[in-house]
């Protein structure tokens, strides 16, 4: 029986920060798994190195739900986005090392091919109306069926989702961004909607990041007033600690709503899916406890007519893309995969057998994961701190970013 004989965890930034876990077995295969956690990479990294490595070595990696189990029931502290984007890295690293040892993709392994390839969305954003179209437009030309649209709102400088202006910025301190004003931002957005729809057509999906920045009837009025634009989703409308406050939200529109990029466990959705309350679930590989977790909050959440569509920003490391393909192939309630292309360089540090080919995720026939980590390449890009922005209202109370 083979058996875990190292694992290490490689912290890199070619672009940003990735947190790696490479697991080495001692047959010589090795698995990789993805356990960043943008803006508290090092906590992740410590929780791996200190507690979670200890725990594999001589462990059959074969033994992919024992292990999960260990991890999750055996710390006794459960949940948590340190703690699951731990176990995921472990997760993945053990589910790419079963595909190389078998000579299979993770989708085969994981039931086979239920759909041909996976829709992406990818992302629009622009500080004018004039400038979203044109980017929507130019996606669609270059395949992409699904695209979400950002726009910074007039009368607020700097808002999620959208380029910053130019000027340096220091790293070492999260960026605060002045001027929330939830009126303008709902006001604003039906029209830049109208913009869109009106220049692409009926065809193309179109999605919306609100960024957990409404309250619940807010979300509601805003979903209703984009009714008419015919929405893929309205994403983050509301943060979703409170799962109960999207009743409200769902009582007032048909816009379908889509949460839970930041969920890490199956009880952070459970009356969410089980009051059929969303009809996206945006749970990560990464952040979701792995491929193993992903899997049974998929299956979950098929009973009650929720579809997946997955966090896939650019924080998320090639590794979870190429988790996300060979489940976005193997499960059947998988709708769509978020796409944002990665800084250059990271694809030097991870290259990989998937690709985006005319608006559709394909995982490659690869054995395993499909994707690697060139260490070489990962030691020219040092760690480098940043944490995610902030955002304070105009009367400079902080809001949710
Ligand atoms: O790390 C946080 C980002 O991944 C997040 O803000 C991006 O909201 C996001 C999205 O939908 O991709
Ligand atoms: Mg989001």
């Amino acid at each position: 029986m083979a058996k875990i004989e190292n694992a290490r965890v490689i912290v890199t930034s070619p672009g940003r920060n990735f947190v790696t876990l490479k697991i080495e077995t001692t047959d010589g295969v090795y698995g990789i798994g993805d356990g960043t956690l943008n803006g508290r990479e090092l906590a992740v990294a410590a929780y791996l190195r200190d507690h979670v490595v200890p725990m594999l070595i001589g462990r059959d990696p074969a033994d992919i739900e024992d292990t999960w189990q260990l991890l999750y029931k055996g710390a006794y502290w459960r949940r948590g986005p340190v703690t699951m984007a731990s176990i995921a890295a472990v997760d993945m690293a053990l589910w790419d090392i079963k595909g190389k040892v078998l000579g299979a993709p993770v989708w085969d392994l994981l039931g086979g091919r239920s759909r041909a390839a996976t829709l992406v969305y990818t992302h629009a954003s622009a500080r004018t109306i004039e400038e979203t179209v044109e980017q929507v437009a130019q996606l669609q030309a270059r395949g992409f069926k699904a695209v979400r649209a950002q726009c910074l709102v007039p009368g607020i400088d700097e808002m999620y989702g959208v380029p910053r202006q130019g000027g340096t910025e220091d790293s070492s301190l999260p960026f605060v961004e002045t001027g929330w004003d939830t009126s303008r931002y709902m006001r604003f957005v039906p029209k830049l909607f109208e913009a869109v729809r009106t220049a692409v057509g009926e065809e193309l999906h179109l999605l919306h990041d609100a960024h957990h920045r409404l309250s619940p009837i807010e979300a509601g009025r805003l979903g209703r007033d984009l009714e008419e634009f015919r929405l893929f989703w309205l994403e983050d409308a509301v943060p979703a600690e409170l799962q109960a406050a999207f009743r409200v939200v769902r009582q007032h529109t048909t816009t379908p709503l889509a949460v839970g990029e930041v969920f890490n466990n199956i009880h952070d959705c459970e009356q969410l899916v089980r009051e059929q309350l969303i009809d996206y679930l945006r749970m990560s590989a990464v952040h979701g406890g792995g491929i193993t977790h992903l899997r049974k909050v998929a299956a979950f959440a098929e009973v009650y007519h929720v579809k997946l569509g997955c966090h896939g920003a650019a924080d998320l490391s090639p590794v979870t893309m190429a988790a996300a393909a060979h489940l976005g192939l193997a499960t059947n309630n998988v709708a769509i995969q978020e796409y944002a292309e990665h800084p250059e360089q990271s694809y030097e540090v991870f290259p990989h057998h998937w690709s985006v080919v005319d608006g559709y995720l394909h995982p490659g026939d690869a054995p395993g994961l499909g994707v690697d980590i060139d260490e070489r390449a990962a030691e020219r890009f040092g760690y480098v701190r940043s944490y995610l922005p902030v955002s304070r209202k105009t009367d400079g109370a902080i809001s949710s970013w």
